[in-house]
């Protein structure tokens, strides 16, 4: 069966009407994909008119075949139009779902910051890395020898009752000052040593206010020659000047340890009172001796603080273990 030009033309006609019809009714990027598949797609409504126009005329043809190509840029054009508008639309949507309210308040996640402890070591590691100290660190788990023995402290020692550690199998303990730090660092390196230690240290007390089995200190040692109390003294007194940010009175009280002879606890005047805040003294000969420095050419001092009581001090705390616990409510204070 053949179609006539004139049925073809108004076949055209009446497929554009519809086809502009329902392109304009979409509300949908689907429902559109849809009607464009069903007008313009392969076995689209307008490819089974165009089937017709093989049976025209060669006359005929080109008319025709000019009004389809007229109809289908009209549908093409239609067609974009719809679909850049059904988009925007779409997106307008998603915008107006997703709407941020920026006066809403933010979500705020707690900061940690760090220990009382922590920043206590630190300050006191800047201060004396400012004086030309080197920062030395060493083993927790230490030797008789390295804790004991080479800082003039022999089993017999009296000293030894006062700094009763944990032992652990095969002859071995947690050090209970970082004195073997020193005496390591020394063994490996001649003079001039200026070294600051600090480190956990752990000793069998009985937990109370002041006591803790396991504390922090840091601990001075410049070995070289010439070198006097005098400079000591000066030593910490820049320290005090600048850990508490004033020229504060200063005593230097007579004390004893095996490591230092001689050898002085150091005082402080602050907010009116009395504050014991550091042992030291000249580094006793046999420790000198000990790591293989002749002690007529070489003299040196020393000088030790326990970082927890120098955090109990400086923040007026009442209980070391306040220090231990974690609690947030304490930590947030500092
Ligand atoms: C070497 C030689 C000597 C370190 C020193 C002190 C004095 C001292 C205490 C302070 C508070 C221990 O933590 S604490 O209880 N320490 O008073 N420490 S002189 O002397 C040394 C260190 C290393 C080789």
């Amino acid at each position: 069966m053949s179609t006539s030009p004139n049925q073809l033309e108004t076949q055209l006609q009446q497929l554009q009407r519809e086809a502009v019809e329902a392109i304009a009714a979409t509300s949908t990027l689907e429902e559109l994909e849809s009607i464009r598949v069903s007008y313009l797609g392969k076995k689209g409504q307008l490819s089974q008119i165009l089937r017709g126009m093989g049976k025209l005329s060669p006359q005929e043809r080109p008319r025709i075949g000019a009004l389809a190509n007229e109809v289908k840029e009209t549908l093409q054009v239609n067609l974009d139009n719809r679909h850049q508008a059904l988009q925007q639309a779409r997106i307008e949507e998603q915008l107006q779902a997703e709407t941020l309210d920026v006066t809403m308040p933010g979500v705020s996640r707690p900061l940690g910051h760090i220990h009382p402890i922590n920043s206590i070591i630190d300050r006191i590691l800047e201060i004396f890395v400012g004086l030309g100290y080197t920062v030395a660190t060493g083993p927790h788990i230490e030797t008789d020898y390295y804790n004991f023995e080479a800082l003039n402290t022999p089993v017999d020692h009296p000293a030894r009752d006062m700094q009763d550690t944990f032992y652990l199998p095969e002859g071995s303990l947690l050090r209970t000052h970082t004195s073997s730090v020193q005496i390591r660092y020394m063994e490996t390196h001649q003079p001039p040593v200026r070294i600051v230690a600090p480190g956990r240290c752990y000793r069998r007390d009985t937990v109370d206010a002041t006591h803790s089995a396991t504390f922090h200190q840091i601990e001075i040692l410049a070995v070289d020659k010439g070198l006097r109390f005098t400079d000591l003294k000066g030593t910490i007194k820049e320290f005090i000047r600048q850990m508490f940010g004033e020229e504060l009175p200063i005593l230097f009280r007579a004390s004893y340890f095996p490591f230092t002879e001689p050898s002085a606890e150091v005082d402080v005047q602050w907010k009116g009172k009395w504050l014991e805040v550091l042992g030291c003294g000249m580094v006793d000969p046999n420790v000198l001796k000990a790591v293989g420095y002749d002690p007529e050419i070489y003299t040196g001092f020393a000088a030790g603080l326990g970082v927890e009581r120098f955090a109990m001090v400086l923040h007026e705390i009442d209980d070391i273990r306040r220090l231990y616990n974690s609690d947030l409510r304490f930590l947030k204070q500092f």
